[in-house]
This record gives C-alpha cells, sequence and structure tokens, in this order.
C-alpha cells in the first residue's frame, strides 16, 4: 500500500540547530515560500549531509538524506521520476560544494528542473567547524588554525555567480539571514526559485549566507556581524539569474 504522504508543517519539536545558527531561519523560510506556492502537500526534500540534515528536527516534512554531496543528483531522479512533484536539495556548503561539487555542478549543467538551497557558514558546521571552499582568507578554522592560506588551500569559492555566469539555469541567487530586510529578500528568492521549478524553466540555486556561531567562536550577535562585514563584502547578496520575463515580476 502507497505511503501517505507527509504535508510539512514546522513542528514545536525544539530544533537540533544551535542558538543563533541561520539553519531554522531558512527552513522556516521555505516552508512558507511552500505555502504561499501552495506546494506544502506536493513536496520532498533530498537534504545533505551535515547541520542540514537536522531539517526534520523542526520541519515534519517527506525527506531523504543523500549520500554526502549527492542531494542534487537524488533530486534529479526524483524529478524525473515524479515531475509534478515540487523537489527542493537543502544541503551545506561543505556537502554541496567541497564535496558533492560534481554532482551539484551537473544538476546545473543539464538545467534539471530542481530547486537547491544551499547554506553557506563558511565552514563545515556539524564536524568541528572545519575549512571549506567558502572559508574566507586568513579564516581560522580547525584544519587551518592559523588562517587560510589561499595560496596552498584555494580561494573561497562564488556557486551562484559562476553557474549563472555559465550555464543555461532559470534562476540564481544569494542571500542573508542578517535582518528582517534581509530575510524577506531571501524569502522571495527562495519563492523565485521554487516558482521557476513550477514553470518549468529549470535549475535554480539560492544560496543564504548563515551564521555558525559555534564554529566562529562567536556569540550569537557577533556571529550576525561576521556575516554582514566579513561575508557579504565577497558573497555579493542579489540576484545572478532569471528568466528575462520574470524581471520585475
Ligand atoms: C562520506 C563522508 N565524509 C565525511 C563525513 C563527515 N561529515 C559530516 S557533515 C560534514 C560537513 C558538513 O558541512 P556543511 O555541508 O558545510 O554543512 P553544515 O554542517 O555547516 O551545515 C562532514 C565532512 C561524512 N559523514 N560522510
Ligand atoms: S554547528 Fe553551526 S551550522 Fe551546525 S547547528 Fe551549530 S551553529 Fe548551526
Amino acid at each position: 500500500m502507497a505511503k501517505e504522504r507527509i504535508v510539512p508543517v514546522m513542528s514545536d519539536n525544539p530544533m537540533s540547530f544551535c542558538p543563533g545558527c541561520g539553519h531554522g531561519i531558512v527552513i522556516r523560510l521555505i516552508t512558507e515560500c511552500l505555502e504561499e506556492l501552495n506546494q506544502l502537500d506536493n513536496i520532498i526534500f533530498p537534504i545533505g549531509v551535515g547541520c542540514s540534515s537536522l531539517l526534520g528536527g523542526g520541519l515534519v516534512a517527506d525527506r531523504i538524506h543523500c549520500p554526502h554531496g549527492r542531494a542534487a543528483s537524488v533530486a534529479t531522479g526524483m524529478k524525473r521520476v515524479t515531475p509534478e512533484t515540487t523537489i527542493v536539495a537543502y544541503q551545506g556548503d561543505g556537502d554541496a560544494y567541497n564535496i558533492g561539487i560534481s554532482e551539484t555542478l551537473n544538476a546545473a549543467y543539464r538545467n534539471e528542473n530542481i530547486t537547491v538551497v544551499t547554506i553557506n557558514n563558511s565552514n563545515f558546521g556539524m564536524t568541528g567547524g572545519q575549512m571549506s571552499w567558502t572559508s574566507m582568507p586568513k579564516q581560522k578554522t580547525t584544519t587551518s588554525p592559523k588562517g587560510r592560506d589561499c595560496e596552498l588551500t584555494g580561494q573561497p569559492f562564488r556557486f551562484p555567480e559562476m553557474v549563472a555566469d555559465q550555464f543555461n539555469i532559470a534562476y540564481s541567487a544569494r542571500g542573508s539571514v542578517t535582518s528582517p530586510k534581509n530575510v524577506n529578500k531571501l524569502k522571495r528568492y527562495i519563492k523565485n526559485g521554487i516558482q521557476a521549478q513550477l514553470n518549468g524553466e529549470g535549475y535554480s540555486v539560492i544560496e543564504a549566507l548563515s551564521p555558525c556561531p559555534t564554529n566562529w567562536g562567536l556569540n550569537a550577535l557577533k556571529a550576525m556581524e561576521r556575516v554582514e562585514e566579513e561575508l557579504v563584502p565577497f558573497y555579493p547578496l542579489g540576484v545572478f539569474k532569471e528568466r528575462e520575463e520574470n524581471k520585475n515580476a
């Protein structure tokens, strides 16, 4: 007998995220967008390995925990088999970029009709704050205790800009969770990305800059300030790609 689909709801279970983490804000925004787009009973989340996998703590929803970095491939399979289902992959930067870059890029390259939300907190959060592709120059992490040396480890990486520039995708944007204004903008980006999928336009990616106070050794407020002061100058906020006909919509 087919299992009944779960209609996602924000549960009152305590979320497992650390105080001041941005993951919970983004998950709430995705849920609001799905509700406003009338997709609450039509969603499956392929989720990454990392703190992103804690999505199910506060959001009761159909989801599948993918092999590390492979959520875009899982999303591709799901969408191709059930094109009427809305598919939102939810991943951290370490999962989507460092570990799963091949799958992440190939899905964008093929312009798969899926939405990918990546949380860029400039480190591997769940495993204790190791350096990731998105760590800033000189950023101290557990694997770069003297600060990231970009000569040895490469430069921080701007995925939304890269795929917007190189591939025929539908939508690409970056937002942040640092202020009500930015949260509202991020919500608009997520909604536009999911709407692009509903329109059948193809691949959409929304990167959210998000604090990881625990691994940054900062309190919640200071971690928000770090996003604004250190990450935003390198990772600009805004829309990098959208279909002409959707502009100003
Ligand atoms: C194959 C494999 N390699 C490594 C790990 C260890 N691991 C678990 S989560 C994670 C990094 C997650 O970082 P990110 O995607 O940035 O998410 P965050 O926790 O920061 O939200 C790693 C390396 C694993 N579980 N499986
Ligand atoms: S380790 Fe970082 S990303 Fe993970 S829940 Fe805590 S603050 Fe959030």
